[in-house]
């Protein structure tokens, strides 16, 4: 059960030699035609010349020549890994040469006449995962390490790539099998007297198992959101600094201010990043009785952006009162992950002392947009709404759905086994949610995986990876 990877290692080795351009596509200093398969060296040996043969784990200089006139087209330098130690478990050749798409889509049809097949997309990746080199958590870390927009999400990949979500479930998985066995042994001998495991005994141990995959499961509401992003909307009344304060946040003046409420008509969305979590701000026209078409019109996208955003925040002005409005917004956000800024506090302290205990359940900040005080504090509370309590430096985390989902249905199926317990069930019934919660884990690392899973997952990835 525990070595269930999907064949034996080299797999792959029946297929056939794909190659494909992966660099990303238009011009470039440098362009790389990769080749994987059993082929892969003499189907690159018959498109450049070399000073000396492939070598594995050198790079080799060498010419890529025109087929008609034999004339030089390119200076190229070619890479050989062998099988084994390559990216795919595969014999490998990168050819490095000047990144025209010209000479690229030149190499690539000469390797295909020569008998290579265009990769699929994330196929090097795929025959990576099948030869065992990778496990599933892995493979998906590649791609989210190239999608990468911040460098905490290009961490946090790089932390998976190495394993570190694959490491905490391998004990897991090993307790499981230990208890599995445990009771297997019971249900075989149950007639040769031999003692079956005592209930407590099981359920002490599937509380064991349980905790590292409860905090597992947790760390996606940070995954999700380090993975994916937030849409954070600044809404308010007009004039009381909502575009001031989206112009703090980007740290640049990108949204147009002035002392004329009414100045925002339309929504401007920037994308920024705290620490390292994606988050897409969007300013919104101010809340109130529309003077013309336009600013009306302004007015709708203000509520869609405000019912769209995964968080809100909403802006007041520390030094007037309270407007039936503003109350009625702050009402409206009352049960989403909603925050408050009370701004101009430069203008002097609050004159209202309006109560905020009780009205929301987000956080208040005391801000100015002009002077920058309380600017830092207002990331730090967006950035803990966002994390929704989720712990922030957190490491092995889980970073998409399907991990997610395979997580939580093993802890479904130890929960269940424990309930069955605690009811005197037949050990034979407990050992199928044992079992589930086993498959549940494999799926995870991609031990059983099957096919059109697989698919699924390699088809987001691009060509050439
Ligand atoms: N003293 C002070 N003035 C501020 C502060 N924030 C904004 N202002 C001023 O308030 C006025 C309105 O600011 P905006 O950022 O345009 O306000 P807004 O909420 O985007 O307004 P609309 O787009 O009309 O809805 C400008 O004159 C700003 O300089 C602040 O913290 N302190
Ligand atoms: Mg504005």
């Amino acid at each position: 059960m525990s070595e269930s990877f999907p064949g034996p290692a080299h797999a792959s080795d029946h297929l056939d030699t794909i190659v494909a351009i992966s660099t990303p596509p238009g011009r470039g200093g440098i362009g790389v035609v990769r080749l994987s398969g059993s082929r892969a060296r003499e189907i690159a040996e018959g498109l450049v010349k070399l000073a000396r043969p492939l070598e594995s784990g050198r790079a080799r200089f060498g010419y890529m020549l025109d087929a008609e006139s034999g004339a030089t087209l390119d200076e190229i330098v070619a890479t050989f890994f062998a099988a084994p130690r390559s990216y795919t478990s595969q014999d490998v050749v990168e050819i490095a040469m000047h990144g025209s798409p010209v000479l690229l889509e030149h190499a690539l049809e000469r390797a295909t006449a020569a008998g290579a097949r265009l990769a699929e997309p994330g196929e090097f990746t795929e025959r990576a995962f099948l030869s065992g080199r990778l496990d599933l958590t892995q493979a998906e870390a590649v791609r989210d390490l190239i999608d990468a927009s911040t460098l905490q999400q290009a961490r946090v990949a790089a932390q998976q790539l190495g394993g570190a979500l694959s490491r905490r479930i391998a004990p897991v998985k090993e307790q499981l099998i230990a208890l599995i066995a445990g009771l297997e042994a019971g249900v075989d001998f149950a007639e040769d007297d031999i003692d079956t495991m005592p209930g407590e005994e099981i359920i002490l141990r599937l509380q064991n198992i349980e905790a590292p995959l409860w905090e597992l499961e947790r760390s996606f509401d940070y995954g999700k959101i380090l993975h994916g992003g937030l849409r954070l909307a600044i809404v308010g009344r007009p004039n009381v600094g909502k575009s001031s304060l989206f112009n703090r946040l980007v740290e640049r003046n990108r949204a147009i201010v002035t002392a004329t409420p009414g100045t925002t008509r339309d929504l401007v969305t920037e994308r920024i990043s705290i620490e390292g979590v994606p988050i897409e701000l969007m300013d919104t026209a101010g809340l109130r009785e529309a003077t013309d078409e336009a600013e009306s019109i302004g007015i709708v996208k203000s509520r869609e952006a405000m019912a769209e955003a995964d968080l809100v925040l909403v802006v007041i002005d520390g030094t007037s009162e309270l407007h039936p409005e503003e109350a009625e917004t702050m009402d409206a956000v009352e049960n989403r992950p909603s925050l408050i800024a009370v701004n101009k506090c430069d203008l002097g302290s609050d004159p209202r002392s309006i109560d905020f205990t009780g009205r929301s359940s987000g956080l208040v900040v005391r801000t100015s947009a002009v002077t920058g005080e309380g600017i830092q504090e207002l990331r730090s509370a967006i950035l803990q709404l966002a994390a929704g309590g989720a712990p922030i430096h957190e490491t092995a985390l889980v970073t998409n759905l399907r991990q997610k989902q395979a997580v939580s249905d093993a802890l479904t199926a130890s929960r269940r086994a424990k309930e069955a317990v605690k009811t005197a069930t037949p050990h034979e019934m407990v050992l199928l949610d044992l079992y589930e919660g086993l498959h549940a884990l494999d799926r995870l690392t991609g031990a059983t995986t099957a096919e059109d899973i697989l698919r699924l997952i390699f088809s987001s990835f691009c060509i050439g990876k």
